[in-house]
C-alpha cells in the first residue's frame, strides 16, 4: 500500500478501523518533521508543542543523530546481551560521567526503567539494607504518572490508568505530593521503607511544580532514614526544564535516576537507571535484562543525542525561553476570562484553562490551535501543556506566543 496516495482521512479510518482505542488523537497526521516543524500528510507546517512529550527536546530528525542512527543501523543493530558489542561500553562510560554515576542499566521504554529502578530499590533493601523477605514498600505521591505496566498503574490513583486491571502488585505507599512532612511521617512510622519515587515535576498533572526544597528536604529525609531516593526524570530530565536535570536546581542528587525519551532525541527508545556501584551490583548474571536494552543502536544514538544537548546549550536555551513564554503568557492571563495562569519551569510548561460552562474548551482551543499552525494536546479536560523542541529560537517562540494569544482571544 502506497501511503503518499491516501488521504488524513483515510489514514484517520485506518487507524481507527485496525487499531485499538487506546487513545483520542487531535485529528492531524504528521508525515515529517524538521527542528521545531512538524508537516501533515497535506504538506501544512505546525510548530509542535508537544515534542512527543519531551522526547524530541533536540528538534525533530536531528541531523546528527540521523546521521548516528544510520551508519549504526548499516553496520550492526543487535546482538542481544548474550555478546559484547562494540558500542555498549563506550555509551556506559559516557552516560554515567555526564550525568555523574558509577553504573548505568540500559533499557528501552520509561516505563521498563522505572520497573528496573523499583526491582533494583526492593533487591537492595533485603541484600544491603536487610529488610525481611517481600515486606520492602516504595512511598510514591498522588498524581503520580510513571507509566503503564501493571506495577506501575498498581500505585497510579488515576481511575483511567488502573481501572479494571487488577490484582494489583502490592508494596507501594501512596502520600501526597508536594508535602515533606508527609513522607517524614511515613518514613518514621514505618520501618520496611526501601525507596521513594517521585517526579522533580509532575508532568500528567499539568507540570506541576512543587515549592522550591521540596527535593531537598525529600532527599535528606531519604539519607536519613537509608531509604533509596529514586527521580523519574523520564519526562523532565535531559535540558527540558532549563538544567540538565531538574533536580539540579536543588543540588539533589537521586540514589537513583531514571531517563528515558530525549535520551535518544525522539529517535530511538532507549531508557537509562542509573546508580552507584554499591546500590547497581545486587542485580547478578540472569537476575535482570531485555533483548534490546543496550543494543548497538540505542548506545549510538543515545551518545550523539546527549552531544547535541551540551554542544547546542539547550538546557541554556530552555531556561531562557521559558522565562519569556511565562512572562508573555502571563500577560495574556491578567486580561483573558479563560486563560486563568500558567506554570512550570524552562520549557515545559501549562495553561490553566476557566472552562467552567464549556467543560470542553481545552480541547476545541487545541483544535482552534491546529488549524492556526500550532501543536498542543490537553491534560485533565483544563490544562493545555506547552513543550516545544528546546531547539526553538526566541523569535519561532514569540511568533508561537502570538499564534497561542490570538487563538485564546478568539474564544473570549
Ligand atoms: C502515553 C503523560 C507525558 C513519564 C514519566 C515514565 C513514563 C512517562 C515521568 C513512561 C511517560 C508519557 C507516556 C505517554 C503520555 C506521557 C505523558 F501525560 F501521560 F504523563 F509525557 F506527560 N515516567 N509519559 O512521563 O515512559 O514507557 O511511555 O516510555 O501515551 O502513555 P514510556
Amino acid at each position: 500500500m502506497n501511503n503518499d496516495k491516501l488521504s488524513s482521512i483515510e489514514l484517520i479510518e485506518l487507524e481507527d478501523k485496525y487499531g485499538a482505542h487506546n487513545y483520542h488523537p487531535l485529528p492531524v497526521v504528521l508525515d515529517r518533521g524538521e527542528g521545531v516543524f512538524v508537516w501533515d500528510v497535506d504538506g501544512k507546517r505546525y510548530y509542535d508543542f508537544l515534542s512527543s512529550y519531551s522526547a524530541v527536546n533536540q528538534g525533530h530528525c536531528h541531523p546528527k543523530i540521523i546521521k548516528t542512527l544510520i551508519q549504526q543501523a548499516q553496520k550492526l543493530t543487535l546482538t542481544s546481551r548474550a555478546f559484547y558489542n562494540s558500542q555498549l561500553g563506550r555509551y556506559e562510560e559516557f552516560v554515567t560521567q555526564y550525568f555523574g554515576y558509577e553504573k548505568v542499566l540500559p533499557m528501552n521504554t520509561g516505563a521498563e526503567a522505572v520497573e528496573t529502578a523499583i526491582k533494583l530499590c526492593r533487591k537492595w533493601a533485603y541484600e544491603k539494607k536487610g529488610l525481611p523477605e517481600n515486606s520492602a514498600q516504595i512511598v510514591v505521591c498522588e498524581n503520580n504518572f510513571h507509566g503503564r505496566t501493571t506495577t506501575i498503574i498498581s500505585f497510579s490513583i488515576d481511575p483511567d490508568a488502573n481501572n479494571h486491571y487488577g490484582p494489583f502488585t502490592p508494596g507501594f505507599i501512596v502520600i501526597p505530593y508536594n508535602d515533606a512532612n508527609a513522607l517524614e511521617k511515613v518514613l518514621t512510622e514505618n520501618t520496611n521503607i526501601a525507596g521513594f519515587l517521585v517526579e522533580p515535576i509532575q508532568g500528567e498533572a499539568g507540570a506541576y511544580v512543587p515549592d522550591d526544597g521540596y527535593l531537598r528536604e525529600c532527599c535528606k529525609l531519604c539519607n536519613e532514614h537509608n531509604v533509596l531516593f529514586i527521580a523519574d526524570e523520564v519526562q523532565t530530565g535531559i535540558a527540558r526544564t532549563g538544567q540538565l536535570l531538574a533536580c539540579d536546581y536543588e543540588d539533589v542528587h537521586p540514589d537513583i535516576l531514571i531517563l528515558g525519551k530525549a535520551l535518544s532525541g525522539g529517535v530511538y527508545p532507549v531508557s537509562a537507571v542509573l546508580s552507584s556501584g554499591e546500590i547497581m551490583d545486587v542485580i547478578q548474571p540472569g537476575q535482570h535484562g531485555s533483548t534490546f536494552g543496550g543494543n548497538p543502536i540505542a548506545a549510538a544514538v543515545a551518545i550523539s543525542a546527549l552531544e547535541v544537548v551540551r554542544d547546542e546549550k539547550l538546557a541554556d536555551n530552555a531556561m531562557l525561553l521559558g522565562e519569556v513564554f511565562r512572562n508573555e503568557i502571563q500577560k495574556l492571563c491578567e486580561t483573558s476570562k479563560i486563560a486563568s495562569f500558567v506554570r512550570g519551569k524552562g520549557l515545559l510548561n501549562a495553561l490553566v484553562i476557566n472552562n467552567e460552562g464549556h467543560k470542553n474548551l481545552a480541547w476545541d482551543i487545541c483544535l482552534k490551535l491546529l488549524e492556526n499552525g500550532l501543536l498542543a494536546k490537553p491534560t485533565h479536560t483544563n490544562i493545555i501543556r506547552f513543550a516545544p523542541p528546546l531547539v526553538i529560537t526566541e523569535k519561532q517562540l514569540l511568533e508561537c506566543v502570538e499564534i497561542i494569544k490570538q487563538t485564546i482571544i478568539g474564544f473570549e
